[in-house]
């Protein structure tokens, strides 16, 4: 039922991207979600172009399947990253946080298809010029660093607006919110916070007891002042920001309180001074289960659903 272009565009059996998270998203997580028939991701999120490339081979080690890469475009070294995925052959390149316009030639003279996430119908626009294959249009529900728009409104503003599929971000965690994306027009999915408890995700067991615990109201905004909002798990990290805002911090101030905290979080699974990046759909994540399990759930509940509501007059 979900087969799509988004399929053919992505080289895979499921139209269904992992999200690229910072720190998370390493060669053993995109293997494991390729492996299962959707794709994996490898998030270059801050880290060094050797570390990319690193993984982008252990990766290729790990899966015959297309796997992906996300280029976070805060990161300084993005450049460098941008160039490594060419070098590297990488077939599938996906970008957050910025305009990926100026690498975007480069990329489609090596037959790389790419797939910027927006947050707006403007930029979805301006990229569907630029020559992209796919917009992932992401609610403000995704964790992270997030837009203002919900993925309700969103998706099919950007459905309208464009020729070109679309794939939908933020919020999606089962298979309703799958079959309900899929109804609003997307003809894909991106989804991270389901993918934090996979067990082949290698995020500090703190990380995912926080997300399997987390309920409908456990996530907030944090850092909106710097132009760059992120929502994160509520913990002392998050008051702490919201403390900076209450007295009109300056931006060096946020930087000095930021840096470092996603690691934390990831790494050390230090959860009280840890930003513990996560979506709004944390509540409905209940259990750590294979990328297969996730997958193979998500999709046949949602075909399921869909049949069940048609029929249902
Ligand atoms: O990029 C994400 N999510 C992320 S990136 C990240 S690392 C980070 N850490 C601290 C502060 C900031 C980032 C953690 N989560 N999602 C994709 C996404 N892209 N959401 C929103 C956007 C976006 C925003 C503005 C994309 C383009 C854009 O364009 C502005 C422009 O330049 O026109």
């Amino acid at each position: 039922m979900f087969e799509s272009i988004v399929c053919d565009l992505l080289r895979t059996k499921y139209p269904l991207i992992q999200g690229g998270m910072a720190w998370i998203a390493d060669a053993d997580l995109a293997s494991s979600v390729s492996n299962a028939g959707a794709l994996g991701v490898i998030a270059a999120g801050y880290a060094p172009g050797e570390w990319v490339r690193n993984e982008i081979r252990k990766a290729k080690k790990q899966t015959n399947q297309s796997f992906g890469l996300n280029i976070m475009l805060l990161n300084p070294n993005a450049d460098e990253i941008a160039r490594i995925a060419v070098e590297e052959g990488v077939k599938v390149i996906i970008t957050g946080a910025g305009n990926p316009g100026k690498y975007i030639k480069k990329w489609k003279e090596n037959d790389i298809s790419v797939l910027p996430v927006v947050p707006s119908v403007a930029l979805a626009k301006r990229m569907e010029r630029a020559g992209v294959d796919a917009v992932i249009a992401e609610g403000g529900e995704a964790g992270g660093h997030v837009g203002e728009l919900t993925t309700m409104t969103l998706i099919p503003q950007v459905v309208d607006s464009v020729n070109i599929p679309v794939l939908a971000a933020g919020g999606i965690a089962d298979a309703r919110g799958l079959a309900a994306a899929w109804m609003l027009g997307a003809a894909g999915f991106q989804m991270g916070t389901r993918f934090l408890v996979a067990c082949e995700c290698n995020v500090h067991d703190n990380y995912k007891k926080k997300i399997i615990t987390a309920k409908d109201t456990s996530t907030t905004v944090t850092a909106r002042p710097t132009g760059h909002p992120v929502r994160v798990i509520k913990n002392k990290l998050a008051r702490d920001f919201q403390a900076l805002e209450k007295r009109n911090a300056s931006l060096d101030e946020y930087e000095e309180l930021g840096k470092g905290s996603l690691y934390r979080a990831v790494r050390e699974g230090n959860m009280d001074l840890g930003s513990i990046m996560a979506g709004q759909s944390a509540g409905l994540v209940k259990k750590e289960q294979t990328c297969k399990e996730i997958i193979e759930e998500i999709f046949s509940e949602a075909e399921k659903l869909i049949i069940k509501k048609s029929q249902r007059l």
